[in-house]
Parts: structure tokens; C-alpha cells; sequence
């Protein structure tokens, strides 16, 4: 059979839309004119943004949101270098990705040539697979093995290099069949094993997290948690597996748990961990379970076989994507749950007490009373808005009081990215304009990659930006404030003004720093991005002390100093 001769440009974005894509972000490279060329033909919008960390912290957001691989395109070195932060993201958080890069051609290679980097060795660490494609006839191939590799076993970041020569050349090549994502089941007796150790607990808690869930999966894990009366917690930033108004949800095991639900995970007797990796933020710095050998009886089900016992040798092991584990274990015969049914209320509760007004605001004499706040979000706002934050004390905010709907509502790095806020905001409203987006940034947060707010401008994305102003990197401060008392270093900032810079751009904004002001701000928000589908940015001002809902910097100075005088 023949084919029609196309460039390799031709050749890559026909192999694009073959394996379903429809959207890419990037920043523009003259290393890549020919894909740009043959994107302007093609049913793929390419989203063009201001900075390659926004590219691809929206393709990382995209590929959270959607199952499918986030497509981001960048030029060599510079913005391959400035991509490199949701790249390590994705890695970290298991999202599918795949990263394009314009690359110089052969004939100059390894000559370090303008802006050329060997990125197999660059991004040997922090990728799934990184190849350069050397020849127009394999596109295809490549192509379809990166979609495979993003896409099965534990999602996670391709990264693919594109020769300038190679994208220009003619060859004629037959496109592929589109990509299967693979995912493993457990075996029948596995899940006999398991059941058999629920069986024998009186302390059985789950724990859900990793990124190889669909909705079909969340609803069969209800099933099998009613069905077994089993209380539900989420891995850190995975806390939208399970619709948190559900009896059944019990909390986040994340940063700042709570020290109720810690004392469950570690008092558990069976614990069944579906999908989360048990990373250092989900185990409290590896303390809730023992490593290598936790004291709890623990089922490990995880999509990748190589990370089972890496860290955690479980009691069972099960190497099993979220969606065929869970339709097995909603077809479980259940276990007489008598032992412990009473555990999900009593849970619940705690969670409940733990998400109450914190005592910081009980005597009303803080101007701007945060929790208040994000009651006031929640009582606006449909339960389907996906709320997005990077890294800093704020989001403790949102983690804590915000009540998830049902995936996915929640978009946040595990890998503690800051600047991940604006972006993922913006891809998730241009990908779902019918969702209510809300960011929450720090100021430190917001100025990492703000400039995306001209992406939402130029494409009408209207979403929510909250941005709490307390005029320094807090977390760091609080850090400081515990080690250093008193002696603060490179933490403070001085801001520009927030609502004045988001009109600048050509959304809207407001600074509020009175509670009462907070609501009608927010309806006037509301509004505003529904009808002019722009941006609009709602500037928290308050007192910087507040740092966390439980302590602020002065109590947290003076313990550290009394302390240190011991
Ligand atoms: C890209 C990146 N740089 C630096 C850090 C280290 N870091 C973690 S939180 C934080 C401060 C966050 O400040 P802000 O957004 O203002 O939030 P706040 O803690 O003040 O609420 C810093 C610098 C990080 N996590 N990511
Ligand atoms: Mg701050």
C-alpha cells in the first residue's frame, strides 16, 4: 500500500489527532515552525501561552482533569528549561503528559549548538521516557508507544525530542491505530486474600489516592465501602476520589492532617491503600506507617508492580489500576462489618469537629476571618467547581475546609510545585467552561506564573482567583519562625496591587479585607466571569500573623524561643 508523502511536522500531528488529542498548550519555537504549520490545518486548538512552566502546568492540569495525556509543545534549552517544572509534577503527581520539544537538527547535534540540550540526560530522571525521533518514518511509532507509556501502569510524563531536520523531511508512512491505555486487575484469589483480611479486622481503614481513576471506579469504591461499612480517606491532594459530603469520607491524609484521623491510620489494623503511592506527604514524613515493614496489615493495590515494596513491604501486594480493582471489590461478597461499622460516624465526626470554625476567629477579632471565607465559597458555589491551588500556607484553606465534590474538583501538585494555582486554573476552564473554576494563590503563589491571567483573557477563561495577600512566602516564614525565631530572612514581599493588575490584564478585580465584604465580592465574581467569561481576581488582605488555623507566627516565635532558652 502506499501513502501520500507528508513532513514529519505533517506526519506528528496527524498521529496527534489519531490517538484523540484536541488540545496542546505551548510557547512558540522556531525549532518547531513545520508542527505549528501543520497544527493550523488541524482540529487540535493549540492554547499559546506566555511561559513554558504555565504550558505545561496546564497541560499537567489537563491530563489530571481528563485521563488523557496533556499535550505541551516548547523550544530547546530555554524552553524546554522553563518546562521543566510540570514536567517534574507530572512525574511526581502520575498525571499523563507528554512534552514536545523542538530540537536542533542533526546536522549541528552534539556540537552544543544554540540552545541545545541532550534531553535524554536532561530529563532522565523526571520522565516515564524521553527519546529523540531521528527519522520522519517513525513518527508514528514513537507517537504511539509515548501515548502507551503516558497512559498505563502509573501515568506520568513522555518527553520527546524533535529534530528541526527531521520535522521538514518528506516520508511517506502509514499512520497507527490509536493508543490502549493498559491497565493491571488483580487476580481473583488476591481478592479473596484481601476479603479474607478484612475479615479478621476490627480496625479497617481505606485509603485512596494516584491518578488511574474514572468515575465508573469512585462509584464502584462507594459500593464497596458501604457494602463493608468502611471509613474512606484520601491521599494528599487526591482528596476528590471521594465526594467529601459522603458519610463515608472520614478526611485528607496529607500536610497539617488531622491529628484524629493520624492516630486511625496508624491504629488501623487492616489498612487497604488503592492507588496512592505512600509518599512522604501521605505518611506524614513515612511516621503513620513504619518503613520498611508497617505495623499495620497492609494492602497495597498500586498500578505499577515496581512500586510495590519499594518503600512499603505490604502484607499483600496487588498490582491493579483504580478501575479494575474497584469493580472487583464492589462484586465482593461483604464481611460482617459489626466489628467496626460504628468507626464511620465516629470518624466523620472528628472530621467534622476538625473542619468547625478554628479558635483563631471564635472571638471575632480578626478583620478577615479566612474560614469564614471559604464558607462563603462553598455556600455560592456548585459542588462541581474544581478548585486549583500550587504550594504555601493558604492552601491549608482550602485542603482543610473546603468539602471536594466528587472527582475531579481538586487540582493541586503533590510535588508541592508553587506557581501551579493560575495555570491549572486557567487549562481546566478553557478545557471545561461549563465547570466553576476557583484558584487559591498565595502571593507568592500567584506572581510565580500570574502571566497566565493573559492566557484566560485571550481565551475567554473566566475563573475565580483568590489571592491571599499576606505579604510574604508564609511557609517559609513559619519554617523560619520554628528554627530561627525572630530572625526573618528572604521571606517578606513587597506586592503590587493585585485587582489593579488583574484589570490591567482585562479581567476584573477587588481587594477585600473585611469578612462581611467577602460574599457580595464573590456574587459580584460570579457574575462577571459567567457573563464577560474573563478573569477576575478577589485579593485577600489580612494580618500576616495569621498563618495557619491552629497557631500564629507569634505563637510560634515565642515556643520556638522558649524552646531554645531551655
Ligand atoms: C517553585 C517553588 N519554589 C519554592 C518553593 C518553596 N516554597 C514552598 S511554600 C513557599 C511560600 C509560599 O508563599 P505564598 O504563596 O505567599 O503562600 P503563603 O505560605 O504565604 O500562604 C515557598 C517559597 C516551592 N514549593 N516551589
Ligand atoms: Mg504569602
Amino acid at each position: 500500500m502506499t501513502h501520500p508523502s507528508r513532513s514529519g511536522g505533517q506526519i506528528l500531528v496527524d498521529a496527534l489527532q489519531v490517538h484523540g488529542v484536541d488540545t496542546a498548550f505551548g510557547v512558540p519555537g522556531e525549532s518547531y515552525l513545520d508542527v505549528l504549520d501543520a497544527l493550523h490545518e488541524s482540529s487540535i486548538r493549540f492554547v499559546i501561552n506566555r511561559q513554558e512552566g504555565g504550558a505545561a502546568f496546564m497541560a499537567e492540569a489537563y491530563g489530571k482533569l481528563t485521563g488523557k495525556p496533556g499535550i505541551c509543545f516548547v523550544t530547546r534549552g530555554p524552553g524546554a528549561t522553563n518546562a521543566s517544572i510540570g514536567v517534574h509534577t507530572a512525574y511526581q503527581d502520575s498525571t499523563p503528559m507528554i512534552l514536545f520539544i523542538g530540537q536542533v537538527g542533526g546536522d549541528f547535534m552534539d556540537r552544543e549548538a544554540f540552545q541545545e540540550v541532550d534531553y535524554r540526560r536532561m530529563y532522565g530522571q523526571m520522565a516515564k521516557w524521553v527519546a529523540q525521533i531521528d527519522r520522519a518514518e517513525r513518527v508514528p511509532e514513537y507517537i504511539a508507544r509515548a501515548f502507551q507509556i503516558a497512559t498505563s501502569g502509573r501515568p506520568g510524563p513522555v518527553v520527546l525530542a524533535l529534530p528541526e531536520d527531521m520535522l521538514v523531511t518528506q516520508a511517506a508512512v502509514a499512520d497507527t491505530r490509536a493508543h490502549q491505555p493498559v491497565q493491571a486487575s488483580p487476580s481473583a484469589a488476591q481478592i479473596e486474600q484481601l476479603r479474607t483480611m478484612l475479615a479478621g479486622a476490627k480496625k479497617p481503614l481505606v485509603l485512596l489516592g494516584g491518578n488511574t481513576w474514572n468515575a465508573q471506579a469512585c462509584a464502584d469504591l462507594v459500593t464497596f465501602a458501604e457494602a463493608n461499612a468502611l471509613p474512606v480517606a484520601c491521599a494528599f491532594r487526591f482528596q476528590d476520589l471521594l465526594d467529601n459530603d459522603h458519610p463515608h469520607y472520614v478526611g485528607d491524609v496529607g500536610i497539617g492532617i488531622n491529628p484524629k484521623l493520624a492516630a486511625r491510620v496508624k491504629e488501623a489494623d487492616v489498612l487497604i491503600a488503592i492507588g496512592p503511592r505512600l509518599g512522604e506527604m501521605t505518611t506524614s514524613g513515612y511516621s503513620l506507617l513504619t518503613s520498611p515493614v508497617p505495623q499495620q496489615r497492609l494492602v497495597h493495590i498500586h498500578p505499577d508492580p515496581e512500586e510495590l515494596g519499594s518503600v512499603y513491604q505490604a502484607e499483600l501486594m496487588i498490582a491493579g489500576g483504580a478501575a479494575p480493582t474497584c469493580a472487583m471489590l464492589a462484586a465482593m461478597a461483604p464481611v460482617d462489618a459489626s466489628a467496626w461499622r460504628h468507626t464511620v460516624a465516629e470518624a466523620k465526626a472528628e472530621l467534622r469537629a476538625w473542619q468547625e470554625k478554628p479558635p483563631i476567629f471564635k472571638d471575632g477579632s480578626a478583620p478577615l476571618d479566612l474560614w469564614q471565607v471559604v464558607q462563603d465559597l462553598q455556600a455560592a458555589l456548585p459542588r462541581d467547581t474544581i478548585i486549583t491551588n500550587g504550594a504555601g500556607n493558604y492552601a491549608t484553606w482550602a485542603h482543610r475546609f473546603w468539602r471536594y465534590g466528587a472527582m475531579r474538583t481538586q487540582l493541586a501538585p503533590t510535588s508541592g510545585a508553587m506557581g501551579y494555582a493560575v495555570p491549572s486554573a486557567v487549562g481546566a476552564k478553557i478545557v471545561a467552561p461549563e465547570r466553576t473554576v476557583v484558584a487559591f494563590a498565595g502571593d507568592g503563589e500567584f506572581m510565580m506564573t500570574g502571566q497566565e491571567l493573559a492566557t484566560a483573557v485571550q481565551y475567554g477563561a473566566g475563573v475565580i482567583l483568590i489571592v491571599f495577600n499576606n505579604g510574604m512566602f508564609g511557609t517559609i516564614r513559619m519554617h523560619q519562625e520554628r528554627t530561627y525565631p525572630g530572625r526573618v530572612s528572604g521571606t517578606q514581599l513587597r506586592n503590587p496591587d493585585f485587582a489593579a493588575l488583574a484589570r490591567a490584564y482585562g479581567g476584573e478585580g477587588e481587594v477585600v479585607d473585611a469578612t462581611a465584604d467577602f460574599a457580595p465580592a464573590l456574587a459580584r465574581a460570579v457574575a462577571f466571569t459567567s457573563t464577560q467569561k474573563l478573569p477576575f481576581v478577589i485579593e485577600l488582605r489580612y494580618d500576616g500573623n495569621l498563618i495557619t488555623p491552629g497557631a500564629t507566627l507569634e505563637t510560634i516565635r515565642k515556643n520556638a524561643e522558649a524552646a531554645k532558652a531551655k
